[in-house]
């Protein structure tokens, strides 16, 4: 196990009731055993209302997640050489953007978001008319990285102007250790909407949440959370670099906020329903609109309307 950065920030918080907020930043670096379920165990969803989190195992192939590393991490490295010569400027929250834009267009992002696994997990949570919002996030938590945005405060995600209908999952690229890892407070998400300010909890509301820092999530595993769900970065480790992705997925029928509607989003499967309704064509169910003619889609939208007959140039 590697030594904790002197200073870095392990936000933990002692009791699962309000408790004075003076706690905050005592440092309690256990191991934490955390629970992990396999993608089609029922308990997990107990586990989720209750705890307003989930750690998922076994849900991507290695290879797949080892080519998803290898993406960022070879960019990373480069950009890190750069730097080291003074070609750039060090700004790894930067250059996480910049390789997260390029690896969303690629295959391998298309075969990492469409996994049949990863769907039918999350389907479970939000039903069958499943969507990605736009603009994933890359975390790469490096040693002595100081950049607030990957160095997060307790904080919620509701609060930051996500809705509280969209499932945060944040896949790991790397191993975490017991340093840079993400840490939860289980149940806070039942207390409603916490008030943040300035990337952490207000001071004023004078409350304290157990906070437990899930250092034991490996390369493939999948964290999802409630929007609702306080969590923090657990801090940086002084060897180890921490690779992740927070996307956000939501159900197609439930409100979208204003700023997830200005995100946009990709449509990663239809229920039965929205696929009865697709062939008859429109909202208004305009009788006959097909009738004696042929009752299909769009033949580009077979990823998501797979129960329709497809003709060439339709
Ligand atoms: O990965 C982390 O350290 C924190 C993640 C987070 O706060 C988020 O994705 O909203």
């Amino acid at each position: 196990m590697q030594p904790r950065e002197k200073d870095s920030p392990a936000r933990t918080l002692h009791s699962a009731k309000a408790r004075p907020l003076r706690e905050v930043g005592k440092a309690d670096l256990s191991d934490v055993q955390v629970k992990k379920f396999r993608p089609t165990d029922a308990a997990a969803i107990s586990h989720f209302v209750r705890e307003g989190y989930v750690a998922y195992t076994g849900i991507y192939a290695p290879s797949l997640i080892a080519a998803c590393r290898s993406f960022c991490l070879d960019r990373f490295h480069h950009r890190l050489q750069q730097s080291t010569k003074r070609k750039l400027a060090q700004d790894v929250n930067g250059w996480a953007v910049e390789i997260v834009e390029a690896f969303a267009k690629t295959d391998l992002y298309d075969r990492f978001i469409t996994h049949p696994k990863s769907l039918a997990l999350l389907q479970r949570y939000l039903g069958p008319d499943l969507a990605i919002l736009g603009y994933d996030a890359l975390w790469i938590n490096v040693p002595r990285d100081r950049d607030p945005v990957l160095l997060k405060g307790i904080h919620s995600d509701a609060w930051t102007g996500t809705s509280i209908h969209t499932l945060f999952a944040k896949t790991f690229f790397t191993d975490c250790d017991a340093y840079n890892g993400m840490s939860v407070c289980p149940g806070s998400h039942l207390q409603g909407m916490i008030p943040v300010r300035n990337r952490a909890v207000d001071p004023a509301c004078d409350v304290a949440f157990n906070s437990v820092n899930l250092s034991t999530m490996k390369a493939g595993d999948l964290l999802i959370w409630h929007p609702l769900l306080l969590h923090s970065t657990t801090g940086h480790s002084d060897t180890n670099i921490r690779i992740s992705l927070t996307s956000r997925y939501t159900s197609t029928e439930t409100p979208f906020s204003s700023q997830e509607r200005a995100l946009g989003y990709r449509t990663l499967s239809v229920g039965p329903m929205n696929q009865v309704g697709r062939m008859i064509g429109n909202d208004l169910l305009t009788p006959f609109r097909t009738y004696g003619g042929f009752v299909g889609i769009d033949r580009r939208m077979g990823a998501v309307y797979p129960h329709s007959d497809y003709k060439n140039g339709y």
